[in-house]
């Protein structure tokens, strides 16, 4: 990768975390809601195998809330997604895509129900207040919609049942995936879902303000210390062996949910009062002509796709991109993600790419990597 550095200001926000993370010897961070969001630790590989093995803390306060409250926040939550929310309890979070008036991509958040007039929307890497602000005024919506000082800690790792279990007691047990509870610790209260950005397993802890964050993160190492606990952060490899794709990489503005595989979180018909309805219920939009696909690339070096790459097969010519891709050391191979044109898929052709001016074929791969 090659080695630039970006000019740090105001304008690019430091977490509660962040000295903490600088203390554990952060390698490098990456801007993700215009906040700090570390991105290795010891080398991407390195990380990577520990993250497999033991347990690891990531702050990842730039998973910013979205917070709407307020006599219509039921009304703009369910307009706001085309998945359906009539199920949505406080007990179980959402993965909810956020839509356009013509149907594309403007977050993937997880959206969190704190009482039936409060929720919480955790979103990726796109202004979404704004547009949801954009909305409520339009609209004239009796909401409150602001960012909390939230900072989401995830424990992650297959280690990491162990440490929250000696943290917060046994009802940690209980929780399935995607569940959320609320949990006493340090004399404050804390909402903690099983979720979080890696197929390790693990949980993630919406801290309040900035009063506790240090002494959580130093608890957390205190009690992990014998399970090799270490500072971690979203791991590029391990996302893309999971088939997790990252809003601005694997998708933008220009997809529509049903390319981005995210049909099966929609209903059959989408509710005319979502944003989006007209374009989503269209019989085009729903058998999409490319999708994202989990993706080998027969090449044994250690590469990252910092632009898309093309894809080409021999029959169709350009038939798609990769638009994430790193080495896999269990693997063995380049693992990626792309978008490809359901044409070629079903044609069956070779498909290769061009790193470095060569050749190298391209397999379609099942979602996750097994
Ligand atoms: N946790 C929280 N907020 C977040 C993320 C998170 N905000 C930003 C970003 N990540 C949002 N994007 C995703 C993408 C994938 C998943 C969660 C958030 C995810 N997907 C699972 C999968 O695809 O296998 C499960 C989806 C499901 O079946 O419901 O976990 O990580 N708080």
């Amino acid at each position: 990768m090659s080695h630039h550095f970006l000019s740090l200001s105001h304008r690019i926000r430091k977490t509660h975390f962040t000295q903490k993370v600088m203390n554990a010897g952060v390698k490098s961070f990456t801007v993700y809601n215009h906040m700090l969001l570390p991105t290795v630790f010891s080398s991407v590989e390195e990380d990577y195998h520990h993250l497999k093995k033991e347990v690891q803390i990531w702050d990842v306060s730039c998973e910013r809330q979205v917070e709407i409250s307020g006599q219509d926040a039921k009304k703009l939550i369910q307009k706001i997604t085309p998945r359906d929310l009539a199920s949505l309890t406080m007990k179980k979070c959402f993965y909810a895509p956020l839509v356009s008036s013509n149907g594309r991509m403007i977050n993937d958040p997880i959206i969190i129900m704190l009482a039936e007039d409060r929720y919480w929307v955790s979103i990726a890497d796109s202004d979404a207040l704004l547009w949801i602000m954009g909305i409520a005024t339009g609209l004239q919506l009796n909401v409150s919609l602001f960012e909390p000082d939230v900072s989401p800690l995830a424990i992650q790792g297959p280690k990491s049942k162990t440490l929250m279990k000696r943290l917060f007691g046994s009802e940690i047990d209980k929780m399935k995936f995607f569940e959320v509870a609320e949990f006493q610790f340090l004399g404050s209260s804390f909402i903690i879902s099983r979720s979080g950005w890696s197929k390790q397993g693990g949980y993630e802890i919406y801290v309040n303000g900035p009063e506790l964050a240090e002494t959580l993160w130093d608890k957390l190492f205190e009690a992990g210390y014998d399970l090799n606990v270490r500072a971690g952060c979203p791991n590029l490899i391990e996302r893309i062996e999971g088939g997790l794709l990252s809003y601005g990489n694997d998708m933008t503005l220009a997809n529509t949910p049903f390319e981005c595989g995210f049909g099966k979180f929609l209903p059959k018909v989408v509710a005319n009062h979502c944003i989006g309805a007209q374009t989503l219920n269209s019989d085009k939009v729903r058998s999409p002509s490319k999708i994202i696909k989990s993706l080998s690339i027969d090449h044994k070096e250690r590469i990252y796709c910092e632009d898309p790459w093309e894809i080409y097969d021999m029959k169709n010519g350009k038939v798609g991109q990769i638009t994430s891709a790193a080495y896999s050391p269990d693997f063995q191979k380049v693992v990626a993600l792309g978008m490809i044109k359901t044409r070629s898929i079903e044609s069956e052709q070779t498909m290769y790419t061009i790193i470095n001016n060569k050749k190298h074929t391209i397999q379609i791969e099942e979602k996750p990597f097994i």
